[in-house]
């Protein structure tokens, strides 16, 4: 389903949650509220990617913070397929040259205590020539780094079939996606400032671990994995 305009395609889905059926995929050409993270805004940039994917079958709690970084492993496979290498910045941005191309948010839905469902919203900047002033270091499109242009259903058929094939994975307990993540990792070897239970914690960049925990050090060389429900990335401050 496409909308010509919409507020947001999360929203949608969440609005919707009980008349669609699992995998149902909304798609928008403009979002007149679109949303990122932590109540941020997301930049509708006129000639982008911008869906959402519902889930309410099979849910694990105890595994959702595993699928932002599956759809980040997705979206590196998806430009793969364009020849366009990408890095993953944990948890949830997919880097081109050192600008951000693409976000995930992913919602929850609950019922009492239970989870109903999740939305999985992503949002890929393909071909847009310039963004707001404020956006400009830190944005960027696929045509802008390629100077080519891109089909957004094509590109979007290309997520979902990554997508199946990795989820199948993640459905049976099988991470091996999060290797992807691990050898493309954006923040190896960069210092960090990182929001730890509202705390400001500094640490080097490690790596990422085999449950897609990031590994840190801190200013006393005490070496930590950290695991996206617990910690939010502040800022990069050094390389
Ligand atoms: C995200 O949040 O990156 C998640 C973005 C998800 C957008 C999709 S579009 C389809 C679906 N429907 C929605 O309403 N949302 C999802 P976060 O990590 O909080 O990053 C937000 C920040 O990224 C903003 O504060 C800006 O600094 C920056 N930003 C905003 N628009 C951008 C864009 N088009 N390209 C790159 N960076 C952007």
């Amino acid at each position: 389903m496409t909308f010509a305009e919409i507020d947001s395609t999360n929203e949608y889905l969440k609005r919707e949650v009980d008349e669609l059926p699992e995998g149902s995929v909304v798609r928008a050409l403009h979002q007149t509220a679109g949303k990122g993270r932590l109540g941020r805004k997301w930049e509708d940039d006129k000639d982008s990617l911008m869906f959402s994917l519902l889930l309410k079958e099979n849910l694990d709690p105890n595994r959702v913070s595993l699928l932002p970084l599956l759809t980040g492993v997705v979206l590196y496979e998806t430009l793969e397929d364009y020849k366009i290498s990408t890095k993953l910045k944990w948890p949830n941005d997919v880097i081109l040259n050192d600008k951000k191309c693409c976000g995930i948010l992913l919602e929850g839905i609950s019922e009492g205590s239970k989870l109903k469902a999740l939305v999985l919203g992503v949002g890929l900047n393909l071909n847009a020539e310039k963004f707001p002033t404020e956006l400009q270091n830190k944005a960027t499109s696929l045509y802008l780094e390629t100077h080519k242009k891109y089909d957004g259903r094509e590109v979007l058929d290309h997520f979902l079939a990554h997508f199946d094939k990795e989820y199948s994975k993640y459905l049976e307990k099988d991470d091996s996606y999060l290797d992807i993540l691990k050898n493309h990792s954006y923040l190896d070897h960069k210092k960090v400032l990182l929001n730890y239970y509202g705390e400001g914690k500094e640490a080097e960049v490690l790596g990422i671990d085999r449950q897609g925990r990031l590994l840190v050090k801190d200013k006393d060389g005490k070496e930590s994995a950290l695991s996206a429900g617990e910690v939010t990335l502040e800022s990069i401050y050094s390389h």
